[in-house]
C-alpha cells in the first residue's frame, strides 16, 4: 500500500494548531484514524475548454474508506486540527502528482477560520510553487459557524489570492446563510439538487434561480455529483460550464485521474 505517511510530510510553519492539545490526546489522535489518512483526488471539469479546471482533494481511510467514515473516528474537538493537517498533506500529495492546474481543499469552518491554517497554507503552497490563485478553499456548514470570524477570516484568505468556494450549496442548511453574508468566488451546487435534474423540471427551477443569484453576486457555479449524460448536458445547457462527477471520473486514489470528455465531443 502507498498509503501517505503524515509523519513523513514537512513540519507545519506558522502557529501550530497542536499547541493547546494535551501530549496524551495528541499520541492518541496521532496514532489512530488519522495515522492511515490518505488523498483521492477527483477532477472538477471545465466544459467550455475541455479540461481541467480544478482537482478536488478528498480524505481516504488507509483502505480507501469514504471520507464521512472517516470523519466520524475524528472527535470534534479536533477537527480542526484534522482538516488543517490532511489540507498539508493533500497540497504535498498533489505536488508529488505534478498537479499542473488549481487544486481545491475541503475545510470545515473551524479550520478556515484558525489563525494557523492561512499561514500554514500560504508557506506551503509557495514551498511546491503553487500560486494562491489556484487554491480552491471548499468551506461547508459543517460545524456551527462564527459569523464574524468567518467573514474576517474570508477576507484574509482572499485578500492573499485564495478562491473561496461555498460547498455543498443546498444540502440541508448549507449555503443561504453563507451566500447572504459572505461572497465567496465559487458555489458548489450539492449533489442532491443535482442528480435527476436532466429529467426534473422542479430542480431545474431551482438551479436556475441559483445560478441566477451566483450571477448577480459574481460567483462561478460548479455542478457536483454529475452521473449521468443527461443531467449534464442540462445542466450545460443552464449554463454550468463547471462540472464534477462520476460521468467524468470517480475520484483516484494519490492519482489524479484524466476525466472522460467524450459525450461532450471536443
Ligand atoms: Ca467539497
Amino acid at each position: 500500500m502507498t498509503s501517505l505517511d503524515i509523519a513523513a510530510q514537512p513540519p507545519m510553519t506558522g502557529s501550530s494548531m497542536l499547541a493547546n492539545v494535551s501530549p496524551a490526546a495528541n499520541a492518541a489522535f496521532e496514532t489512530g484514524a488519522f495515522r492511515q489518512v490518505r488523498i483521492a483526488f477527483q477532477p472538477i471539469v471545465d466544459l467550455r475548454r475541455g479540461s481541467v479546471y480544478a482537482y478536488e482533494a478528498l480524505v481516504r481511510g488507509a483502505n480507501g474508506e469514504g471520507a464521512p467514515e472517516v470523519l466520524a473516528a475524528v472527535p470534534q474537538a479536533r477537527r480542526a486540527v484534522f482538516d488543517h493537517r490532511t489540507m498539508l498533506l493533500a497540497l504535498f500529495a498533489a505536488a508529488k502528482l505534478d498537479l499542473r492546474t488549481r487544486l481545491a481543499l475541503n475545510l470545515a469552518p473551524s479550520a478556515f477560520v484558525h489563525p494557523g491554517t492561512i499561514m500554514s497554507l500560504r508557506a506551503a503552497a509557495e514551498s511546491v510553487g503553487l500560486a494562491p490563485r489556484h487554491m480552491i478553499l471548499e468551506l461547508s456548514e459543517s460545524e456551527p459557524l462564527n459569523q464574524l470570524r468567518i467573514a474576517e477570516s474570508l477576507h484574509a484568505y482572499r485578500a492573499m489570492g485564495f478562491v473561496v468556494a461555498i460547498d455543498d450549496f443546498g444540502a440541508g442548511h448549507a449555503g443561504l446563510g453563507l451566500l447572504a453574508s459572505y461572497q465567496p468566488q465559487l458555489l458548489k451546487i450539492d449533489m442532491h439538487l443535482v442528480r435527476g435534474v436532466g429529467g426534473d423540471s422542479v430542480r431545474q427551477a431551482i438551479i436556475e434561480s441559483v445560478i441566477g443569484i451566483a450571477g448577480k453576486l459574481g460567483c462561478a457555479v460548479v455542478a457536483e455529483g454529475v452521473e449521468t449524460e443527461a443531467d449534464a448536458r442540462r445542466l450545460l445547457a443552464l449554463g454550468i460550464h463547471l462540472q464534477q462527477g462520476y460521468l467524468y471520473a470517480r475520484p483516484g486514489l494519490e492519482a489524479l485521474p484524466i476525466p472522460d470528455l467524450s459525450w461532450a465531443a471536443f
